[in-house]
């Protein structure tokens, strides 16, 4: 399949590179990484490639060299045409967002992702669910193409590997992402320095609502379910983004009792945005019950029903 992805991207004349939103380490360093090996094949600059996303770029991604260069959709007009898209980590059209706007009936789609609820919505559908990131998918990708590697790609793609196994912790982790991360280490990719950016990095608001998440927790003991609910009126009230929730469902996981954990968010239309977690469960599914998806140890939704309508159908759904 790589080989119909070469052609496509050898024959396009201007390509749009683009990835979820709220985008993560993963979105942010696949498509950068892509965009800057595109580019270094490109030097006679007959291609044009743009890495374009619904969103900001998240403010503690910008250290990543030529992040600068994403551009924000609502800067690009959409009668710009491009003739490939090439989406990334996003399991679902929904997930790219106002970027969907470019795609018509003459361009192609190719949907590059490991997110094993993948809808296939591409031309042309890489998903390789057995890949811890799509960020590894890309390194593939650029090797298969015989672009060099350099640092600023190098960081990119380690960045999006971290971001998507916990560190190296999750079990989507196989030999070959450690042999990546051993290659991108020989290129010179300062581990620690990535490490501290990406979790080491609370603000003071953010440190006080993990007080909060740790004590006022709510622990199912029967459904080995510990869940935690923002309301809109507290996280206006504490001058909480929804940036300053990220990650906080992993932290709910670390008690040794629970298998699942979930974090939901209340949006200001009053929806309710949820994260699941597990040790063994399948969060995959609880999410697919609200249409959601991911994988099986890490995934989310969007649901209009009340927080306490989503937590009765979770616990409805987990069989112990
Ligand atoms: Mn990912």
């Amino acid at each position: 399949m790589f080989n119909e992805i070469k052609e496509k991207i050898q024959n396009a004349k201007r390509i749009l590179i683009t990835a979820h939103k709220n985008p993560d380490g993963d979105a942010i360093g696949s498509g950068l990484a892509l965009m800057l090996a595109l580019n270094a094949l490109n030097s006679d600059k007959e291609k044009i490639i743009r890495f374009v996303i619904d969103d900001k770029i998240p403010k503690y991604l910008k250290f990543l060299n030529h992040s600068f260069l994403i551009e924000e959709k609502s800067n690009v007009d959409t009668k710009y045409k491009f003739d490939l898209i090439i989406a990334l980590d996003s399991a679902n059209i929904e997930r790219i967002g106002r970027v969907a706007e470019f795609i018509d009936e003459t361009n192609t789609v190719i949907n590059i992702d490991h997110h094993i609820s993948n809808t296939k919505y591409g031309n042309i559908n890489f998903i390789g669910s057995e890949y811890s990131s799509t960020s590894e998918i890309i390194y593939e990708l650029i090797q298969f193409l015989n672009i060099k590697i350099d640092l600023d790609i190098a960081e990119a793609i380690y960045t999006g590997i971290v971001n998507d196994t916990g560190n190296f912790a999750y079990s989507n982790v196989t030999e070959k992402t450690f042999f990546i991360a051993y290659e991108l280490k020989k290129i010179g990719v300062d581990n620690s320095k990535i490490n501290n950016i990406l979790f080491k990095n609370k603000s003071l608001k953010q440190m006080k609502l993990f007080g909060k998440l740790f004590t006022e927790f709510v622990f199912v003991k029967e459904k080995k379910l510990i869940y935690y609910f923002l309301s809109y009126n507290d996280m206006k009230s504490d001058k909480l983004t929804k940036d300053d929730t990220e990650g906080l469902v992993d932290f709910l996981r670390d008690f040794e009792e629970a298998d699942f954990s979930l974090f939901l968010r209340e949006e200001e239309n009053g929806s309710v945005k949820g994260s699941i977690r597990s040790k063994n469960g399948d969060s995959n599914h609880l999410a697919s019950l609200f249409n959601g998806g991911g994988h099986k140890k890490a995934a989310g939704f969007t649901s209009s029903l009340s927080s306490t309508e989503v937590i009765d159908i979770i616990m409805k759904n987990i069989i112990n």
